[in-house]
């Protein structure tokens, strides 16, 4: 055997299983040429040889829409694969057989490892496993692949059947298509229009399902035939609209449909009760997805969530604050004064520690949302959102995305965005790229739970809400307003399925928690450190001229000069509390030249400067100098806007022995108010993504002009909601 083995099949059929249960160690991972998308690759030991098996990114159809489909159908044609064991999912053999017609019709050798068979049997359907493969003329073996079973018999079907001939299939597609269908097929037959690659027949189909890889591939090779081609498309098209108002790409998926199902009913599939017996799943679904229960329970579900993360995470939080207080104290007593104890505390341990601080709330959250998760409630979520989103100009597939980018907060927009790549219209795409950095990602989360924290601790879990609900309503307007605009266009149709629930174990849930909040911590290390650090030199430097310190020496000799050496001797060795109150005046004022020297060098900084030239528009938002250098922080990642202001608030501390949290110097500084804060959520909410964000944008979008914009339009509706908030809160309070 020479060519490799691919598996190929529908997501969650069971296929990185089976890849795993047959490679088991002998496996590597990299990716397709030239394309992110991961390629595993393995070997396994049979009776005959070592076959090599290739694991295909899991899809549902081979239509050019998603990057995983084109990589999926490259891969078939341009290697030529000695058998593709198409894995199905046996509780869901219609809509898993779809995929399988398309091998077939591309004349691929197929096997199909019919794996779930517990599933299936628990659900009391019986299939007739010779019946299929008859009908279907492919071999059929029943695995559970999560038990390792079928695994020897799919090989051994495997090589037996590698080296056969295979007749591809032809389905009829109603007259219209199938007599356009023979004359297309000769024409291309005829001129050897991309045949060097492709079936005839097949390039004919792809020309109707208007499948953007194979009609740009013909304009290159023929332009002539690939016009004509496309005439005899369009009046097929035409005629299809005129008479049954419909269109080629449905007639032909309901064909294949309609194909599956006469092979279905024919006594392959049969259930051993009642049919209407329903699932324990589908019982749940009718009170979670009910019309009107169902978006209550949803806002009690993530309410609840919030309730737990707060409550639960409050202690540790407080463990994680008395240990960085602890580590500055360390630092401040074992360093002398200067620029390295200032690069310590207030660059590394007030950046990254405050950043560091969330650990447990974020991880909370993580838990949380895993559970929802491995649950398939959020499958439940995508499902009731659907018919909102479409109002919205987006697709059912877009609440996918905006639930990894931070729907319920905690998630990320770079798998966000990678996530909108399964949706098959273009401008539907886009459109979810554009917002889906709107939500809540686990990098907001921090400066959302500092400012709530800080101002609204009353009503932690109602404001949390607040702010999710604000995000979704924004990201849903702005992407109305896209889709009736710059980025017009027909909503496409939605099939969405629901998976059954399962009760998630203790061991995935803690797995998947770990995950992600390991990928914050290592954050926290790396890219965090590295911006505080660069940050805190920007607040750091020029630093103050000589006449300036000389100023605050003056004014501090001015303070001392009176007092007698007995009450400089009390400040000397007695602690703040036990001061007497002569003793206690003269800490004040030298504290508060302290504060006003600090003060003056950050505002002096190349930061300060910066965030001082930005103050003349931001106020109007009630953004301060100090708030602006950790928004223009934020834009390298959202979490540097806490780390920021702890730098900034501890190089002007107040009271350095009575102050120790962030949220404490945020109440008690000049200017911060419930009103600031909340426009600052508002800001954060709305403005630009972060970096790495915008580079995918870039990317997914395939170009730099959507990225740059998503840059631009978002900090020109942050700012305005933020100031028209700030504006009217200002009136009215
Ligand atoms: C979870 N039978 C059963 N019952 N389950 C199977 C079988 C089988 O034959 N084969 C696979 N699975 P993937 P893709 C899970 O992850 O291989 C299960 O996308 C869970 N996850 O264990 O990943 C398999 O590569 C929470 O289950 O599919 C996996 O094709 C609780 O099907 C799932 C319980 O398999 C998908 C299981 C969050």
């Amino acid at each position: 055997m020479s060519a490799a083995i691919v598996l190929a099949g529908n997501p969650n059929s069971g296929k990185t299983t089976l890849f795993n249960e047959l490679t088991g160690a002998r496996q590597h991972v990299g990716n397709y040429p030239g394309v992110t998308v991961e390629k595993k690759q393995g070997t396994c030991p049979t009776e005959s040889g070592k076959l090599t098996i290739v694991d295909l990114p899991g899809t549902y159809s081979l239509t050019a829409y998603s990057l995983e489909e084109v990589v999926a159908r490259d891969f078939l044609v341009d290697e030529n694969p000695s058998m593709v064991v198409d894995i199905v999912d046996a509780s869901n053999l219609e809509r898993n057989l779809y995929l399988t017609v398309q091998f077939m019709e591309m004349g691929l050798p197929v096997t199909i490892a019919l794996n779930m068979m517990d599933v299936a049997d628990k659900r009391r359907i019986k299939i007739d496993i010779e019946k299929l493969s008859k009908l279907l003329d492919v071999p059929v073996v029943p695995t559970i692949a999560r038990k390792g079973k079928g695994k020897k018999e799919l090989l051994t079907t495997i090589s037996s059947h590698v080296e056969n001939k295979i007749k591809p299939l032809n389905i009829s597609y109603g007259r219209d298509i199938d007599t356009a269908l023979d004359k297309m097929e000769e024409m291309i037959e005829l001129s050897g229009f991309l045949t060097a690659k492709y079936r005839a027949r097949w390039v004919a189909i792809k020309y109707f399902e208007n499948d953007s890889q194979i009609t740009e591939l013909g304009k290159k090779a023929d332009q002539k035939i690939a016009s004509d081609l496309e005439r005899v498309v369009e009046k097929v098209t035409d005629h299809l609209s005129a008479t049954l108002d419909t269109h080629p790409e449905g007639m032909i998926a309901d064909h294949r449909y309609g194909f599956i199902n006469s092979i279905l009913k024919q006594g392959v599939i049969s259930y051993a009760q009642d049919r209407n017996r329903q699932q324990i799943s589908d019982k749940i679904d009718r009170v979670v997805t009910n019309q009107f229960l169902g978006p209550i329970i949803m806002v009690a579900i993530i309410m609840g969530l919030y309730k737990f993360t707060f409550s639960y995470s409050e202690i540790p939080i407080g463990w994680f604050e008395s240990f960085f207080g602890w580590m500055g104290g360390v630092a401040d007593s074992a360093l002398s004064d200067g620029l390295l104890k200032s690069l310590v505390i207030s660059g590394i341990i007030d950046g990254v520690g405050g950043v560091l601080g969330f650990v447990p709330l974020i991880m909370f959250m993580f838990l949380g949302i895993a559970f929802l998760e491995d649950s398939g409630y959020l499958a439940r979520m995508a499902f009731m959102l659907d018919r909102v989103f479409r109002m919205f100009g987006l697709h059912g597939s877009s609440v996918i995305a905006f639930i990894v980018s931070g729907g319920i907060a905690g998630g990320c927009a770079v798998p966000g965005v990678m996530a909108a790549r399964t949706l098959k219209s273009p401008k539907e795409r886009l459109a979810t790229l554009l917002t889906v950095p709107f939500m809540n990602c686990g990098a907001k989360l921090p400066v959302f739970a500092l400012l709530v924290a800080a101002f609204f601790s009353e009503n932690e879990a109602t404001v949390m809400l607040l702010i999710t609900l604000i995000s979704w309503v924004g990201a849903l307007l702005v992407a109305r307003l896209l889709r009736s605009t710059i980025i017009k266009g027909e909503a496409t149709p939605f099939v969405m399925e629901l998976p059954p629930y399962r009760l998630p174990t203790i061991k995935g849930i803690l797995i998947h928690t770990w995950e992600r909040t390991w990928q914050y911590i290592q954050k926290a290390g790396t890219v965090i450190l590295g911006v505080s650090i660069i940050l805190w030199a920007m607040m750091t430097f020029p630093g103050l001229d000589q006449t300036k310190i000389q100023e605050f020496e003056n004014q501090r000799s001015v303070i001392t000069s009176g007092v007698s050496s007995q009450i400089l001797d009390e400040l000397e060795t007695i602690q703040g509390d036990q001061l007497s109150a002569n003793a206690l005046t003269v800490k004040e004022s030298l504290t508060q030249v302290d504060f006003d020297e600090a003060h003056a060098g950050l505002k002096n900084s190349i930061a300060g400067r910066i965030g001082s030239s930005l103050e003349g528009i931001t106020k109007f938002a009630g953004f301060d100098w100090r708030t602006n250098i950790a928004l223009v922080g934020g834009f390298a990642a959202k979490e540097v806007v806490v780390s920021t202001l702890g730098t900034a608030y501890s190089m002007g501390e107040v009271d350095p022995e009575e102050i120790t949290s962030l949220s404490d110097k945020l109440k008690a500084a000049d200017g911060w108010g419930p009103l600031t804060a909340f426009s600052l959520i508002l800001f954060t909410i709305f403005y630009a993504p972060c970096f790495v964000t915008v580079v995918c944008i870039a990317k997914e979008a395939g170009s730099w002009k959507w990225a740059g914009f998503s840059v631009v339009f978002n900090t020109a509706l942050a700012f305005g909601v933020s100031v028209l908030f700030y504006q009217i809160g200002s009136i009215v309070l």
